[in-house]
């Protein structure tokens, strides 16, 4: 099937130069880019995008971090999209991500990971139109 799914380049690997690397390894891995923008987030959307995260015990600290530079956002789409930009970005740990997966190659921390991709096709759409209206959407 073919999806779409919200992927986000978060501030630390923004920062450090890696957005190159990370959009080739998605395009080269067969997903397409229909959407981008870089933006800084504010606590309300963050607030929306976290919205299953609020009150948990790293949520403060999380949306201090999304909150603090720039970071890119994209719509990517392709065959299973969801489940392989998951793969591609590897565990939220980096510590526990596979060889080879973005979160192993850029990220720092758990908290400091590089990348965020949506989880499932329900939050992919509710994601998306958080980031994006349809006149930013290409296909
Ligand atoms: P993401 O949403 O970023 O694609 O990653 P995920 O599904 O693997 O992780 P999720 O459970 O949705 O958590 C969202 C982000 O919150 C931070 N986090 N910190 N124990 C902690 O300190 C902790 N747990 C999660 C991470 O930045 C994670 O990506
Ligand atoms: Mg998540």
């Amino acid at each position: 099937m073919i999806e779409n799914t919200l992927v986000l380049i978060k501030p630390d690997a923004f920062d450090k130069k890696y957005t190159g690397r990370i959009l080739t390894c998605y395009e080269e891995n067969g997903l397409k880019i229909k959407a981008l923008k870089l933006l800084k987030m504010t606590p309300e959307l963050a607030a929306k995008h976290y919205a299953e995260h609020i009150g948990k015990d790293f949520y403060d600290e999380l949306v201090g971090f999304m909150t603090s530079a720039p970071l890119v956002a994209m719509v990517l789409t392709g065959e299973n999209a969801i489940a392989k930009v998951r793969a591609l970005n590897g565990a939220t740990n980096p510590e526990k991500a596979a060889a080879g997966t973005i979160r192993k190659e850029y990220a720092q921390s758990v908290q400091h990971n590089a990348v965020h991709a949506s989880d499932g096709l329900e939050s992919a759409a509710r994601e998306i139109h958080i980031f994006f209206n349809e006149t930013e959407i290409f296909d």
